[in-house]
């Protein structure tokens, strides 16, 4: 059975860590721009990016060996990319975005900040997983889940949490690592998880972080850096994308554990969209177009890359979870996109800033 992802049809609503230039052979060619125009292909495109740096890389290089586009791409958290590309809205900085929960990219769409692109290669992607009028189309899902570190857990005589009531444990307190939700996707991920766990009620959401945050050492920016956290024993558990957790036990941190929350856990639609304004729409599409493939999606792995592709063809590796197993809160990207910069708003003022009792 598959579960149901962001079912909802849309539009009712409508550091740099590396910039890496890949093979260039690029060639000057014409095609039909975003506006009907002729529109040059430029032969490169620049790409905000917002899974790991190695996938990043791996994606870059893999665009370039298809179709010979240059691909440059700067590795950004969720909150991050959007504010460069809000930043931009008056002269692009980015030509696509791709990877990172999709509730950021709807955000960005309810901003007016992408162009709606639907590539043909987006035919074989489920409806549950793009948006329906191509503001972003998903390339990958990825789960929230607790990445735990069974010595050090069991050192304080605290089994892995089960549940998210179970991770409010006052044992674990300041044992508990998760990322700020304003710049993190994988922490919006989880803060809309909690609305949903809620009926929808968001004070009942801010409410449960707040009981969570004696036991928070330290918010961080990017929402893998927990799981290094417990990888390195500084705390017993990060809420992170279990993928994230998988990808550091095999750097050797043969301690870590997965769990999954009893009560459901929410998930990620990683996405990919064109930038409005984008300086090389062409290269842009092409690089969209390619992204949906399968032959891009099974990259993943081959740089420890976990979530599930969108597109059926791809083959998945068998270190990626089955969804189907899993319990799945019902997550709407459009519904967690449009009320972003407020929620974590009050994240930050309610919860972060709040004293530790
Ligand atoms: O590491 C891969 C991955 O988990 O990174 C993205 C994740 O949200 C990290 O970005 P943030 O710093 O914004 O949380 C996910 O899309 C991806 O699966």
């Amino acid at each position: 059975m598959t579960p149901p992802l962001n079912g909802r049809a849309r539009r009712s609503l409508p550091a740099l860590a590396g910039v890496i230039a890949l093979a260039v052979t690029g060639c000057a060619r014409t095609s039909t721009g975003p506006a009907g125009t002729a529109a040059a292909d430029t032969g490169k495109v620049t790409v905000a990016c917002g899974a790991t740096e190695e996938w990043c890389a791996a994606m870059a290089e893999g665009f370039a060996t298809a179709t010979g586009v240059k691909a440059e791409f700067v590795r950004l958290s969720s909150g991050e990319a959007l504010t460069r590309i809000q930043a931009g809205r008056a002269n692009a900085e980015f030509d696509v975005w791709h990877g990172g929960p999709a509730d950021g990219y709807a955000a960005a769409s309810d901003q007016g900040l992408l162009e709606d692109y639907v590539s043909p290669n987006a035919a074989a992607i489920p409806d549950r997983y793009k948006d329906r009028t191509g503001a972003w189309t998903g390339v990958y899902v990825g789960v929230l889940g607790f990445c735990n570190n069974t010595k050090v857990l069991g050192e304080k005589g605290v089994t892995a949490p089960g549940s998210w009531q179970g991770l409010l444990n006052p044992a674990l307190k300041q044992n508990v690592g998760i990322a700020h939700p304003s710049t993190s996707g994988t922490a919006y991920t989880a803060l809309w998880t909690q609305v949903l766990l809620n009926g929808g009620d968001k004070d009942g959401a801010l409410a449960y972080m707040r009981k969570l945050h004696p036991n928070v050492l330290q918010y961080s920016k990017s929402g893998a850096a927990p799981a290094q956290q417990v990888a390195r024993g500084e705390i017993g558990v990060g809420v992170v994308f279990s993928h994230d957790c998988v990808a550091t036990r095999e750097q050797g941190f043969t301690d870590l554990e997965v769990t999954f929350p009893a009560e459901g856990t929410g998930y990620e639609v990683g996405g990919v969209a064109l930038v409005k304004g984008a300086h090389n729409p062409v290269s842009a599409k092409k690089y969209i177009d390619w992204a949906l493939t399968a032959a891009a999606q099974e990259i993943g792995p081959s740089v420890k890359s976990y979530q599930a592709p969108t597109n059926p063809g791809a083959k998945k590796s068998d270190k990626t979870v089955d969804l189907t197993t899993l319990k799945l809160v019902e997550y709407d990207s459009v519904a967690a996109g449009a009320v972003k910069s407020v929620l974590t708003r009050r994240f930050d003022t309610e919860v972060a800033q709040a004293p530790k009792d």
